[in-house]
């Protein structure tokens, strides 16, 4: 390992990758750092001594990453800002990362222990809902990989993701205590603090040089404390820092109210501070107006902006050239904020005049939008706002002003542009439109799929694509072939580099094409089929294990895994599995490929339907599972606690990906490519990815089926009435009768009335309109399995041809077209 001067004078056990020398550094952590010894060790005292030894091997590249951000004074960062970084278990990755997996396996084993199973012992940080955050994770992975200096920020949530029980088929939320042990991986930076105001008021006043300015006096104060998680890119070689912050509260406030003689105030100020980085809000689909969550992300955001600020210091650099030293991303408008803070920081803090400010600012920004869905747009009620955060609401109201001036002078007389595309919305109550502040405040907006920026040019942000054409663009969504293939399935990667090299690790989208060759080669078909089917017994032993639950991997694994909501139809998918287990009933004899159907994902919990469609899934199953009719052909299950870890298990076990919201619904799906190049074949509607995934593989490799955007629009626009559908599909019919008789619920009619009644009456999501064409394209998929060797190719065909969904490939685009970064 290449040494810098500081790591020279330390001891070589803190470096040594060989297998005596990390046994050895082990032991030595083991007692060192963990205080156990040897004899009385248990797993997770294992799991901590190997997670130091690692991190040892990883700091001399990461106090050197630190160190060329600090040299290079021409290169650009970037800051990559976001609520959510679902970044998963670490061990495994890092591991892969430096290349030690195999000598590390070797000193444990000489340790008489296993690092799978120390591997399966560590705790995840669940600091994510679902796909935002994982991308962040993603996109962290590939900017450290291909050597961009970057930073993540975000918030070190105590409570992150609950962990979710199934108890009589239904969800139970358990608190997710991932700190209980420490985070080996972290390093706390107690010189890394920054104090972050809320509430209070402002007032004015002339200052010495007879400038006015305007002064903000928050009425609480909380301290952010760093906590840096190290990004080591793939080789080693490259290392960026994901940045948490920590609310804690401000000394000094806790005295003056102490000294004051108020004990218990003081107490509940400390409680109150440290509330703001508590626990994650579990909701992924509906912005609620909850006054701690917008304390959180201005929390994050404002510790971010001045720790770049202070960096920025650090090199000597003149605030003028901000916007030079850092591109900033705002992840959804959970960080907009920013926008309004970083010219706070500029005009009140750092007395920049405000055209000067404007400027650096709007050449910092860059906003990526994950969301069409109306009920999921950020907007904040202006009372709350100006309690929270008052200085911040002045700012957003004079950027404003300036900004529909401007508007009205290039389009004079049209007042419904101003209302539409004013960042306060004025139709009843006020609300910030924190999209608006997003898209003014930013140089560049980009969409996730070509599709979604289609939608987002041409309904969500329609005046500003016509306002400033050019700035909304598409960067479509990508996975880490590292951890969602390297890591997650070793067994297809080693099968894939005998024939192409390991090149693909690192060059996916160029190299991947080149298992085309080998789509029908008997041979390679075979090992192909005998991976994949080995993931299957690995998913089903783990399944076993860990849910009591039985799996066949002889069946076809047919997978839906990803949050539950509406629109992305899990319920469209337990008609189909009613659908056919009535077919089997009907006609035991049939000609049938028995399937398992595996659901897994969480449910907001506040989401009532969310969470009937998780108990209709495990009823379903229940029915299913009891009748001996069907038994060994069809079976429906839930897999519990979906979440990073299983997920490295699932998608490499899966033989049909559903990717099957609404037309226009799903932004990009990142799962749908998670599955695709662990090579399952999907079946899918055209939104999102899919419509990009299904032009690479080929339409003859793709279960395509169910209404377009379009046809969606005019099926709505002619009043959609989904009792058409039902009394005219029999099985359709049959299935919504079953579940409302309480065929599936101990004949409680009650329990599914209300899903059965939403489908029958309102039904936006079409389910039932297609259900019809599901049906027969899942028929299709099914008699195309059947077919081993031409499965197998279709199989082969799609990882070949899904190099497109590389973050790698994604984050060469966002360098591009949105931060101009140069990269190697
Ligand atoms: C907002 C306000 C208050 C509380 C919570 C939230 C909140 C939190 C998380 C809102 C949305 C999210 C997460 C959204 C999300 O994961 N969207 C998904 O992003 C993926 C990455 O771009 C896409 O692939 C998915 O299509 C999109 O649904």
């Amino acid at each position: 390992m290449a040494s810098a001067n500081s790591v020279q004078d330390c001891l070589e056990t803190r470096t040594d990758v060989s297998r005596e020398g990390l046994r050895q550094a082990i032991l030595d952590n083991l007692f060192y750092v963990t205080g156990h010894a040897r004899e009385m060790a248990e797993v997770h005292d294992w799991y901590a001594a190997v997670a130091y030894t690692v991190r040892d091997r990883m700091l001399s590249t990461w106090v050197k990453g630190l160190e060329k951000l600090a040299a290079n004074r021409n290169m650009r960062a970037v800051a990559y800002l976001s609520a959510e970084f679902l970044i998963g278990p670490q061990l495994g990755a890092n591991l892969l990362a430096l290349n030690i997996t195999e000598p590390v396996r070797g000193a444990l084993s000489d340790l008489g222990q296993s690092l799978d199973e120390i591997i399966m012992k560590e705790p995840e940080p669940g600091l994510g809902n679902g796909g935002l955050g994982r991308l962040a994770a993603c996109y962290l992975d590939s900017l450290a990989s291909l050597g961009v200096p970057a930073i993540g920020y975000g918030i070190r949530y105590e409570f992150g993701m609950f962990t979710q029980e199934i108890r009589g088929g239904a969800q139970v939320e358990l608190s997710d205590k991932w700190l209980r042990q420490k985070f080996p991986w972290e390093l706390a930076h107690a010189e890394h603090t920054h104090v972050v105001g809320l509430g209070g008021s402002t007032s004015t006043h002339v200052d010495e040089k007879g400038r006015l300015r305007v002064r903000w006096k928050p009425g609480k104060k909380i301290m952010a404390c760093a906590h840096d998680v190290p990004v080591i890119g793939h080789g080693g070689r490259e290392c960026n820092v994901l940045r948490l912050w920590r609310a804690e509260a401000v000394d000094t406030f806790d005295f003056e109210s102490f000294n004051a003689g108020e004990y218990f105030k003081a107490v509940q100020e400390k409680i109150f501070s440290e509330t703001i980085s508590k626990v994650l809000y579990p909701n992924d689909d509906r912005y609620q107006g909850k006054q701690l969550r917008l304390g959180q992300q201005f929390f994050f955001v404002s510790a971010s902006l001045q720790d770049m600020i202070h960096i920025q210091k650090v090199l000597g650099k003149p605030l003028a050239t901000f916007h030079e030293t850092f591109a900033i991303q705002l992840n959804d408008t959970h960080p907009a904020i920013g926008v309004a803070e970083l010219m706070r920081l500029l005009v009140d803090e750092h007395l920049m005049d405000w055209d000067q400010a404007w400027a650096i600012t709007t050449r910092t920004f860059s906003y990526t939008n994950h969301t069409l869905l109306p009920e999921a747009l950020e907007k904040w009620p202006v009372e709350l706002f100006a309690e929270v955060l008052p200085r911040h609401l002045e700012i957003i109201y004079e950027i404003n002003r300036r900004f529909l001036d401007e508007v009205r002078a290039a389009h004079p007389g049209d007042d419904d542009l101003l209302r539409r595309l004013s960042l306060i919305e004025e139709t009843g109550p006020r609300y910030v439109r924190m999209a608006h502040l997003a898209t003014v405040g930013s140089q560049a907006v980009n969409g996730v799929a070509e599709l979604h920026t289609e939608l987002l040019k041409r309904d969500v942000l329609r005046d500003f694509a016509v306002l400033t054409p050019g700035k909304i663009r598409n960067v479509t969504n990508g996975v880490t072939p590292r951890r969602w293939l390297a890591l997650c399935n070793p067994g297809l990667s080693g099968l894939i580099t005998s024939r192409i090299g390991e090149g693909w690790q690192t060059r996916f989208e160029d190299e991947i094409i080149r298992l085309e060759e080998f789509a029908s080669d008997p041979q390679f078909q075979k090992l192909w089929r005998e991976a994949k089917h080995a993931n299957k017994v690995r998913l089903a032993e783990l399944a076993r294990v860990h849910a009591g639950l039985t799996l066949d991997p002889e069946t076809m694994f047919d997978v839906q895994v990803k949050r539950i909501h509406e629109y992305k139809r899990q319920h469209l998918n337990v008609l189909r599995v009613i659908a056919l287990y009535n077919r089997l009933r009907r006609d035991p004899g049939m000609d049938f490929t028995p399937r398992t159907v595996i659901f897994g994902g969480k449910a907001a919990p506040g989401y009532y339907m969310a969470k009937k469609i998780i108990k209709l899934i495990n009823s379903v199953g229940q029915t299913i599972d009891a009748d001996p009719a069907v038994a060994g052909r069809l079976k429906i299950i839930f897999a519990p606690n979906f979440n990073v870890r299983n997920g490295q298990v699932i998608y490499p076990a899966a033989d049909l990906s559903q990717q099957i919201s609404t037309a226009g619904k799903e932004a990009s799906g990142t799962g749908n490519m998670k599955f695709g190049i662990n090579g399952a074949l999907t079946i899918g509607t055209l939104d999102g990815a899919n419509v990009e995934m299904l032009e690479c593989v080929g339409r003859e490799n793709f279960f395509l089926f169910g209404l377009t955007t379009e046809e969606v629009a005019q099926v709505k626009q002619a009043g959609y009435d989904p009792r058409r559908f039902s009394e005219s599909v029999p099985e359709l019919g049959e299935a919504l009768e079953q579940i409302a008789s309480g065929m599936f619920s101990g004949g409680d009619r009650e329990e599914f009335r209300p899903l059965v009644d939403n489908l029958l009456s309102r039904d936006d999501y079409l389910v039932l309109a297609d259900f019809e064409s599901y049906m027969e394209c899942a028929d299709r998929a099914a008699s195309a399995y059947a077919d081993r060797d031409n499965w197998t190719r279709m199989s082969i065909l799609n990882v070949a041809r899904l190099g497109k969904f590389s973050s790698d490939r994604a984050i060469r685009e966002y360098c591009g077209k949105i931060w101009n970064i140069r990269v190697g």
